[in-house]
This record gives C-alpha cells, sequence and structure tokens, in this order.
C-alpha cells in the first residue's frame, strides 16, 4: 500500500474531499499505530525523568519527521491538494510547561527515545497549561488555554492510583503519551489527572475556587512567581504528581522482577528542580510498607535518584512552610523529620539543615542529601553552585557534584523549524548531522565560500518573508525585512533583562530623533510571557507595548525602528521566530541565566548573539571564538561582588549619566504617559532608579555601544557578518541534547545496566 492508500483506509473517503481536521485525526491515527510498533521491551536500568513541566509543543510534524513519514506525508497530501502546514494548525498546542526547564525536559524525552535508551517522563496532565496570553489596553489578559480535545495524543489508560491528601483519598488516573525517537524507540509521557476535575469552575480569566481540590488540582500550570493560595496549592499538585509516579515505578519494577531491595538495578529517577523532590520521602514511605526498615530504604533511594538544579535565584529554590506539609501531606512528615536528623549526623552546618530554625523545608537540602548526583546545567553555573550558592554542601558532597551542559533536540529546533537551511546543509555536507550533530562542523570548509555564504543569506532572507507573512496573519503587523530581525524570546523576568532592551530602544529613539541616523532599520521582536502576580515583569510589558505605538505614530522613528510584542508566546511561535532570526538577546545579568537553551536555537538557526558572559552564553563564545558573538557587560565575577558588598546604588548610576537619565525619564515623560498608563509607567521608572536589583544601569553604555557594533557589522560587512553566522550554525553541534543525554547515561544513569556495576 501506498501512503495515499494508508491513509484513505483511515478517512474512509478521498483525501481531497476531507477537511484538515478529518486529516489531521488519520495522521494521529497513523502516527500511534506507527509509534507502537516501536516499542521495545526494558532489560536492566531504566529512567524515570519527574518534572512538573513537558513543554512538547506540537507533535504531528515532530512525530512524522522521526518515524521518517514526513516527506511521504507531504507528498500525498500536496497530490490531493492539501497542505501539510495547513493540517498542522488544527493541532493545539499543549503548554504544559513555563519555559526552559519544561522544553529541556521534552529535548530529552526526544534524544533518550532517539539514542534507544529506555526512558519515560512522569507529569502532569494540566487541562489548561499555562495561560493563554493576550494584550488588551496594552496589558497582559490571561485566559485558559485549552488543549485537550476529544482526540489528543495522550491517551487515557484503566491504570490508577491512590493518594492521600490532607487525610482524603483521591484517585490518580494515568494518560500515556507516545514519545518516538528519530530512528529509534518509542518511550512514553506519562501525564496523571483526577476524573473528577471541573473545568466550568473557571471564570474571569484565569480565577478560580481554590478550596475545591477534587475540581481544580490540574487545571493549570503554576507560573514560576505566584500568590500564596497558588503556592499552597503546588504542594497539592506536586504530591499528587511524586506519589502517583512512585507507584507507578514501583509496580513496573515488580512486574519486571524487582524485590524493591534492588530498586536500584530497574530505575534511575532523575528529579528536575525540586518541583518533584517529595519522591524522596514518597519512596521512602513506600519502601516501609513493603516492609524495608528506613536506613536501607535511604539508601536505595539515594543510588536511584539524581537531582538537577535550573537556578541561583534564591527565591526560586522551594522551602516550604512546614504547617503547609503537616496539612497537605502529614504522612511524609516523619519521614522528613528522620531525613533531617540523619542529615543531621553528618554535618552541623545549620543551613545545610533540611528543616531550618523558621520550619522551612528545604527541598534542594533533602534532595542533595539523599541523591547520589547534583548537577548544574551549563559550566559556569555548576561552578557558582560548587563556588558560592551549595559551597557547604560541595565541601561534604565534592564526589556528587557534576554538570551537565543543557542541549536542545535537532530534530524540532533544527530540521522541522528550518527546512530551508536543512536542505542547503545537506547539500553542503551531506545528511550525517541529522543523527550526529558534531558534523555541522563539515560546514567549516565553507567558511570562504561566497556562493555558499550568499546562498545562506538567502535562506535567511526567505524565512524572513515567512516570519513577516506569520506576523502579519496572527499579529496583524507588517514589517520591513530588509531590516535586522533582532529577538529577544524567553519568559518576562527582570534577571533576563527584557528592561535593558526597552531602554535602548528609547535610546535609538533620541538619537534617531536627534538625526544621527542609524546604520540600518531594527525591528526589534519580543515574546514573553509575565507571570500573573508579578507586577514589574507586566509593566516592563506595558512599557514596551506603549512604546511600540509611539515609535509606530512618528515617521521620523519609524522608519528605522519597529517594535513587535508578539502574543502569546509559546512552543509554536518560537519555531517561526528562530529561523527568521539576525540578532539573538541573550543579555541576562552575568551569574544569573543558569544556562539558556534559547540561545542555543539561535545560534542552531545561524543567528549571532548579542550576550553576557553568562549561563551557556559562555560555552557557546567558546565554541564559535570572540569573533564571531557579541559580547558585553559585567562578569559574574564582577556581579557576585557586587552583590556581596552590598554597595550597588542605581540612583548614582542614573545621575551620573546623562544618556542613563534621559532613557529613564522618557518612561514617564510626556510621549509615554499620552499614549499608555501612567500608574505602572512611574512604577517601572522608580523601579528602575531606586531598586534595579538586576543591575541594569551598569551594563547599560556597553549594550548600547556593543549593539551599535553588530548593526554596523551587519550592513557594512555581510560577507563577514554571514560567515560569522556559517560558524555559529558549524559550532552548534556540542548544544545537541543528544551530546547531553549521553553525558547524563555515562555519568549518572547508566541505563540498560545493573546499578551495582556502576557503584562507587
Ligand atoms: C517554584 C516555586 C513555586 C512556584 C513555581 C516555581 C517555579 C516554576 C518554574 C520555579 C522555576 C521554574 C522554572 C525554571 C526554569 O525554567 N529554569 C530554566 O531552566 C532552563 C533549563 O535548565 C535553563 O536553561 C534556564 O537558564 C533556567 O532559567
Amino acid at each position: 500500500m501506498n501512503f495515499t492508500e494508508i491513509l484513505q483506509n483511515l478517512t474512509k473517503k478521498p483525501l481531497a474531499d476531507c477537511t484538515d481536521q478529518e486529516l489531521y485525526l488519520a495522521l494521529l491515527e497513523l502516527v500511534r499505530q506507527k509509534s507502537a510498533d516501536r516499542v521495545q521491551s526494558v532489560t536492566g536500568r531504566k529512567l524515570y525523568y519527574i518534572s512538573a513541566e513537558f513543554l512538547i509543543g506540537k507533535l504531528l510534524s515532530n512525530n512524522l519527521i522521526n518515524l521518517g513519514l514526513y516527506e511521504e506525508a507531504r507528498k500525498a497530501l500536496a497530490a490531493a491538494g492539501k497542505n501539510l502546514s495547513d493540517i498542522e494548525e488544527v493541532e493545539p498546542e499543549p503548554s504544559l510547561g513555563n519555559g526552559g526547564l519544561g522544553r529541556l525536559a521534552a529535548c530529552f524525552l526526544d534524544s533518550l527515545a532517539t539514542l534507544n535508551l529506555p526512558g519515560d517522563g512522569v507529569g502532569l496532565r494540566y487541562h489548561f497549561g499555562l495561560f493563554h496570553q493576550s494584550f488588551e489596553n496594552d496589558i497582559q489578559n490571561e485566559k485558559p488555554d485549552p488543549w485537550l480535545t476529544a482526540h489528543s495524543w495522550a491517551e487515557k489508560t484503566d491504570i490508577t492510583y491512590p493518594v492521600e491528601l490532607a487525610g482524603k483519598e483521591y484517585t490518580a488516573r494515568l494518560y500515556k503519551l507516545a514519545v518516538t525517537g528519530y530512528e529509534g524507540r518509542t518511550n512514553t509521557l506519562n501525564l496523571f489527572d483526577l476524573d473528577t476535575i471541573d473545568e466550568s469552575i473557571v471564570h474571569d480569566g484565569i480565577a478560580f475556587d481554590k478550596t475545591a481540590i477534587d475540581k481544580n488540582l490540574t487545571l493549570f500550570l503554576y507560573p514560576d512567581d505566584s500568590d500564596e493560595a497558588g503556592r499552597r496549592l503546588r504542594v497539592y499538585q506536586q504530591y499528587l504528581m511524586v506519589s502517583a509516579g512512585a507507584q507507578l515505578i514501583l509496580a513496573e519494577c515488580a512486574a519486571r522482577g524487582c524485590n524493591y531491595h534492588d530498586l536500584a538495578d530497574y530505575a534511575a529517577i532523575q528529579i528536575n528542580d525540586t518541583h518533584p523532590s517529595m519522591v524522596i520521602p514518597e519512596l521512602i514511605r513506600l519502601l516501609g510498607k513493603k516492609g524495608i526498615a528506613f536506613e536501607e530504604a535511604v539508601e536505595i533511594v539515594t543510588r536511584t535518584c539524581a537531582y538537577t538544579n535550573h537556578t541561583i535565584l534564591a527565591e526560586a529554590l522551594e522551602k516550604w512552610p512546614r504547617a503547609y506539609l503537616d496539612a497537605v501531606v502529614p504522612q511524609l512528615m516523619p519521614v522528613i523529620e528522620k531525613l533531617d536528623a540523619l542529615a543531621r549526623t553528618r554535618t552541623a552546618d545549620e543551613s545545610l539543615a533540611i528543616i531550618d530554625q523558621d520550619s522551612l523545608v528545604h527541598m534542594a537540602n533533602m534532595d542533595i542529601h539523599f541523591t547520589h548526583s547534583t548537577n548544574g546545567v551549563a559550566a559556569l553555573h555548576t561552578e557558582i553552585l560548587k563556588n558560592s550558592e551549595l559551597h557547604g554542601f560541595y565541601e561534604l558532597y565534592p564526589e556528587k557534584f557534576n554538570n551537565k551542559t543543557n542541549g536542545i533536540t535537532f530534530r524540532r529546533w533544527l530540521l522541522e523549524c528550518d527546512p530551508r537551511l536543512t536542505a542547503r546543509l545537506e547539500q553542503y555536507i551531506g545528511s550525517g548531522f541529522r543523527k550526529d550533530a558534531s558534523e555541522l562542523e563539515k560546514l567549516l570548509t565553507f567558511a570562504d565560500d561566497e556562493t555558499v555564504l550568499n546562498e545562506l543569506t538567502a535562506v535567511k532572507k526567505a524565512n524572513k518573508e515567512d516570519l513577516a507573512d506569520w506576523l502579519l496573519k496572527t499579529q496583524n503587523v507588517k514589517v520591513n525585512t530588509n531590516a535586522v530581525f533582532d529577538i529577544q524570546s524567553k519568559r518576562l523576568h527582570e534577571y533576563k533583562r527584557q528592561q535593558l532592551n526597552l531602554l535602548y530602544l528609547i535610546h535609538q529613539y533620541h538619537e534617531i530623533k536627534a538625526g544621527h541616523q542609524p546604520a540600518v532599520p531594527l525591528v526589534s521582536i519580543f515574546g514573553a510571557k509575565a507571570a500573573p502576580a508579578y507586577t514589574i515583569a507586566k509593566d516592563i510589558i506595558h512599557a514596551l507595548l506603549t512604546l511600540s505605538k509611539v515609535i509606530a505614530a512618528d515617521p521620523e522613528v519609524s522608519k528605522w525602528l519597529q517594535i513587535v510584542f508578539i502574543e502569546n508566546y509559546n512552543v509554536t511561535a518560537a519555531e517561526k521566530l528562530i529561523p527568521a532570526c539576525d540578532l539573538s538577546e541573550q543579555i541576562s545579568l552575568a551569574s544569573k541565566e543558569a544556562s539558556g537553551t534559547g540561545n542555543m536555537k539561535f545560534m542552531l538557526n545561524g543567528a549571532l548573539t548579542l550576550g553576557t558572559m553568562d549561563g551557556a552564553n559562555v560555552e557557546i563564545c567558546q565554541q564559535v571564538g570572540e569573533e564571531n558573538i557579541y559580547i558585553f557587560g559585567q562578569s559574574s565575577d564582577q556581579v557576585i561582588h557586587r552583590y556581596a558588598a552590598n554597595d550597588y546604588v542605581a540612583a548614582q548610576w542614573y545621575e551620573n549619566d546623562a544618556n542613563i537619565r534621559r532613557a529613564i525619564d522618557f518612561l514617564n515623560g510626556p510621549e509615554m504617559l499620552a499614549a499608555g498608563h501612567s500608574e505602572s509607567l512611574n512604577r517601572l521608572h522608580h523601579e528602575l532608579i531606586h531598586k534595579d536589583w538586576f543591575q541594569t544601569l551598569p551594563d547599560f553604555n556597553a549594550y548600547v555601544v556593543r549593539k551599535g557594533q553588530a548593526l554596523s557589522d551587519y550592513t557594512c560587512d555581510p560577507i563577514g557578518w554571514r560567515r560569522k553566522c556559517l560558524v555559529n550554525i558549524a559550532k552548534a553541534g556540542l548544544f545537541s541534547s543528544d551530546r547531553t543525554i549521553a553525558e547524563y547515561d555515562h555519568d549518572i544513569w547508566h541505563l540498560g545496566n545493573s546499578s551495582r556495576t556502576h557503584v562507587r
């Protein structure tokens, strides 16, 4: 049977007569069948990647590519007058993550399956994901983001587990989503939910009755900065996830012959940040019920579990008041108290305790004491953990600490999102890079080949045209594709410093008004969601939207400068933006961005990075060389010292620098106040002068100069620019998540083996 016939067997009518929805459902069914063929049995150790977030993105194209069916499908549909990209639009995007951490989990699942490693995900089936963002009156508005349609990739199973929350029993139901690797095996993403969830209790945006746990528990994913009630609900969510997850793991291992004493020979559990940390006491509790004594259970769990840290921001490290835990998970508190007592026999350092003097339970501390591995997510991040943030732990357990620099799956972030570039690369260096990302380096032999450089320029131009069409269609804005496309897309957070970019744009506005024409027109594109309770983050969005209007209304400036803030940034939008980017903004305050992964995606698609020496930017710089990246700003050491000295006074920088003053004072000057909301603009103005916790002002001038350099290189030396782009693509291989996963497996998981051969 040819592809058309196979598909017609599912649609039961000629493809030409089908709606896009019908074709989507047929393709979904076909992918399901083909994925099922690739399920393999497991021997030895299997990984369970537990995470509160899996930001998987749309799955149809990804699965077709990984199954090797994409081209066939595209051609069969085209022959029937159908367009695969129209069919893709029918699919809702599962928005089961905030940002980097959730997307990383999704990339890891892809790489595990591609490398033929047994590794499943464990998480939650949030009905409305994060939230859907729209701009109303230039202010972020939040709505539910429904993605669970009648036909969804996640399939309901008959498997349920009892979970006790606040003394009441709930029933967690398992949903399974197939994860098919590129020419690899099929693994599973296990998502838990309650049958009793009531979507109709959501009203006025994303508000709902927070007391009715049985109705609300998995309605939303909590943003990274939420209110009190939200945080409390998070404990409920986390325990649902880890208790059901732990029961699933024990059941699967037992079915494969595990007697629980040898759990570490059957399972490796990776704890993705502190959100799933309660899996440690929960497993100890469950092993206790199987007759295993506390001391042995601690040893088993320590050998089975490993922990990844994704942040050094103190406010993001989870510390739960024990009163929360007493109320929600009383069954865990005796275990946590025993773990605290045991940890105190290992160290007298109070800062390493699990339960502190204020009765806060430090989840990261529990993780480090009772797992065998703690890793950071980029070289600089791991060094900062060892030398400052977690120094006491490093002295106690030096052998536990290791680095695993993040990566991205090239299937989604090159083959799927940038078919034009993929085709060109294949023409130059063959198709080996599809499976072995390090082969991209072969591209370096073309660094001085003007034909190749011109062809790469043409690919970028065509991608920019595509993005322009998409922006017109979805955001109703028109952009000039001869301009530089400069993109900052990531969660909105002060440490990521979208406000620095904002101040630059105001600075440029003034320069143009003063008659200083820029080297090239600039389209400055933003994509970012702000946590609903994060006021200053929402103020920054408002200021950018307002400035965008002020500029658009001024023909003198709008010839040179345009700001586009796209609504509801998500994986689907990222796949449109990234291939069209010229300049990638990675401008976090040095030491604060653990790694970043967007930086890798932009680089792989031939954008140049404008960034600080932070997170994985440091390794990108090492890969491409200083001449192929635009680095500026304070170093992480300088920043760490400034914090330690506690002597940063933003107001001094404001008073002593006329450029800074001019830019900041524009925020609540007459032009902005006429177009925006004074309360919000005044608050941001005040914040920057009197707080500026993430040191925007000390980096301002360096940023303006470096960005100016990049823009002038773009116009004055187009061949030199494109050569830099080529080097970036060629050197991106290191950032394949296949490399990252191979390192996790080699150093931490040892999948498919017995753990005993690897015990230290
Ligand atoms: C914590 C407590 C209460 C409520 C929410 C949270 C919470 C939720 C989400 C805390 C953190 C997150 C997400 C963190 C995250 O995405 N971190 C990013 O992880 C990436 C993958 O390692 C890195 O590349 C980024 O640098 C890091 O910011």
